[in-house]
Formats: C-alpha cells, sequence, structure tokens
C-alpha cells in the first residue's frame, strides 16, 4: 500500500507495540547510537514512510550481497528485506528478463524522487560503457537514469566506492566509482571488500530514519568509518610495547602479537571490524590471526602487497613515523589516510576514461 508507514507494515505483520519498541533498541544498538535514540527512531518510525529500496549490481563478484544476505541481526534484515520494501535486485528476486526489468522500471516509477539506490559494483565508461550491460543498456547509463530518481545513494562494497578490484592497475575496462557517474545526488560510501553485513543495512535504516549521517572525507558515515582499525585492535597494547609477531608461527604470533610487520594495513584503514566484527560478531581478520588487508580504503589491491609491511623501504609510509609510539602512529595513520586519498582522487582526475554522455571530459 503506497502511504503505509514502517510501523504500519509490522503492525500487519502481527508485531506488538512492546516487540517494536524492542526491535528499534536493538536497530540503534547494532548502528552504535546511544540510547535515547531508540525513542527517537520509534517517534520517527511511527511516521516515516515506508521506503523502496532499488539494488543494482556493475562489475562485482557479488561478495557485498553474500555479506548482506548473511547479516546476523535478524532486526536489520528484516527492516530492508520485508518491512522496507527491496524493490529490485537482480540476483535475489525470481523474475528474471522482461518481467524483472518491467519490475524495476514500475517500481522507479512508482518511487520516482524518493527511493533509496543502493549500488554495488564499478561501472566501465570506454566504448560507449560496453564492458558492462544489463538488459541490453550500458550500466552507466542504466546507473544514470536510476539514479535521477533516487533520493540518495548507497555505494555498497569498494568497488561502488573507490573503484575496488576493477579500478585496480592497469584497470582493463576503464572502471569508475559511483561517485565518478552520479554527480548530484548525496552519496554514502559503504567501503570494505565486502563490507560488514550489518553496516550495510544499518546505513540503510539510518538514512530511512534520520537522513543523510554524518559523512568522512571519502563519504563513508563517521558511526562506522570513524575510527582506524588500529584504534579499536585488540593487540594494541602490543603495538604500543613494540611485540611484534614476525612470522606467521613464531611465537610472537602463538602469543597474539601485533601483526604490523607481517604487513597489517589497520593503522590507515577505517571501519567497523574489531567492534562489530563479523558472522555476528564472532571475530575479524585480526582476530583470527591475519593482518588487515585495507579493503575499505581506495586503491586497496594496489598499495604494494597485502603481506609488504607499511614500514617497507617500498611502502608509502616511513617506519620512523609509523612505529613511534601511538601517538605518532595515530598522526601517520592520518597522513597515509590522505596520502591515499590524495593519490585516489590524482589518479581519478589524470587516469579515468571520459564519460561517454559528457561532450566535454570532467575535470
Ligand atoms: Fe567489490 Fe561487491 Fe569486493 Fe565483491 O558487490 S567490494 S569485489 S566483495 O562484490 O563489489
Amino acid at each position: 500500500m503506497a502511504d503505509e508507514t514502517i510501523v504500519d507494515v509490522l503492525m500487519r505483520r502481527g508485531l506488538t507495540r512492546r516487540a517494536f519498541m524492542q526491535l528499534c533498541a536493538t536497530v540503534t544498538a547494532a548502528l552504535a547510537l546511544s540510547p535515547a535514540d531508540a525513542a527517537e527512531m520509534t517517534k520517527r518510525l511511527e511516521y516515516t514512510p515506508r521506503p523502496t529500496v532499488v539494488y543494482l549490481s556493475y562489475q562485482e563478484c557479488t561478495g557485498c550481497l553474500e555479506s548482506l544476505t548473511r547479516s546476523f541481526s535478524p532486526g536489520l534484515a528484516s527492516l530492508i528485506f520485508n518491512d522496507i520494501s527491496l524493490a529490485f535486485n537482480d540476483t535475489l528476486q525470481a523474475a528474471a528478463g522482461k518481467a524483472a526489468e518491467s519490475a524495476k522500471d514500475t517500481a522507479m516509477k512508482d518511487a520516482w524522487g524518493k527511493y533509496v539506490l543502493i549500488v554495488d559494483g564499478s561501472v566501465p565508461l570506454p566504448q560507449n560503457g560496453a564492458y558492462c550491460t544489463v538488459a541490453g543498456r550500458s550500466a552507466v547509463s542504466d546507473l544514470k537514469h536510476a539514479a535521477s530518481g533516487a533520493a540518495a545513494v548507497v555505494a555498497v562494497g569498494t568497488c561502488a566506492a573507490f573503484g575496488g578490484l576493477p579500478y585496480a592497475s592497469p584497470n582493463p575496462t576503464g572502471a569508475v566509482p559511483v561517485s565518478e557517474i552520479v554527480r548530484d545526488r548525496p552519496i554514502i560510501n559503504v567501503s570494505g571488500c565486502p563490507p560488514i553485513a550489518e553496516v550495510i543495512t544499518g546505513v540503510v535504516i539510518y538514512y530511512t530514519t534520520f537522513g543523510l549521517p554524518a559523512l568522512d572525507h571519502l563519504h563513508r558515515p563517521t558511526n562506522f568509518y570513524g575510527n582506524s582499525i588500529h584504534d579499536r585492535c585488540y593487540r594494541r597494547p602490543f603495538y604500543d610495547r613494540g611485540m611484534f609477531a614476525k612470522t606467521f608461527d613464531d611465537e610472537g604470533a602463538r602469543q597474539g602479537w601485533c601483526l604490523f610487520e607481517l604487513g597489517c594495513k589497520g593503522p590507515i584503514t577505517h571501519n567497523a571490524c574489531p567492534t562489530m566484527k563479523w558472522n555476528g560478531g564472532t571475530s575479524f581478520p585480526i582476530e583470527s590471526g591475519h593482518p588487515c588487508l585495507g579493503c575499505s580504503e581506495p586503491d586497496f589491491w594496489d598499495k604494494g602487497g597485502f603481506y609488504r609491511p607499511l614500514s617497507a623501504p617500498t611502502g608509502h609510509w616511513s617506519r620512523a613515523g609509523v612505529i613511534g609510539g601511538a601517538a605518532a602512529a595515530g598522526a601517520v595513520a592520518g597522513l597515509g589516510v590522505a596520502a591515499v586519498a590524495r593519490s585516489y582522487q590524482n589518479r581519478a582526475r589524470k587516469g579515468r576514461p571520459s564519460d561517454p554522455d559528457q561532450k566535454n571530459p570532467k575535470p
């Protein structure tokens, strides 16, 4: 029904008022919001119209959707899949071919100007976008059309947010991130290869309830990407004491020492892995003994080796600068992120192919 609120839908499904308030408390906790926000969320959901979500996929590996469908927060997942109205997702839906395209067109037409557009994957520009087509239409043209009717665009995964794997050198398809194509709509980047399921759902629920979240300089929500992995890592005390595992099977590794010298990119990577973790809060890569790969940062494939320490001579950061105690590490991490952002922006400016629909290449 067109004017239904989210509460209307929940009540129709038999949810009691008490259960609804419990759900709001669970969701706000998952979003890392304060308990006071639970009351505000309850109030807002009572008059928030049920939003339509259109989910489009381009050049990606489907890992982001795999992550999303494995959300361990039933409240959040249910809000997305059942209550918010996921109007189109070509991987999950039963319809195919013309029926699917027609369903997408109808959903977008009915909610034109109001729907949330989720995009995963990057978009190739050369040859009029011929390297990625959906239903006979180029991804670039499909995205422009869908974005023109969206209230906001959520770029899910590092491919959509920063180009990701398809964008890695030599970028054979001329892929670019969503932000290189969509210039006139708010964009929320939910990076990670893939992102944490509860972060994806949390961002959509937050936008639906409260509007645009606070974003960092890379357009990522600060409530999930405001801290570096290093800031919240449970191995941080070993880093501060200079206790580093040198190999994956030495005594330091067995004792859970810092993985910095094994290539951990935690100091220059912003994400919620140490606090939200994966698989229902079971663990995250560092807790499983593996260095952070830095997958939620731009150009993480191209930065010179997953197992090369940030301090290595060919790396981007100096050992003296990084292994200098917690304060220095924080400062260098900031510089590192800024350097990555600059390199990404420069590369995007210099190397990206021109948009086939633009007469003049973008500055
Ligand atoms: Fe990219 Fe996502 Fe990595 Fe894969 O949709 S962020 S390759 S997990 O699937 O886009």
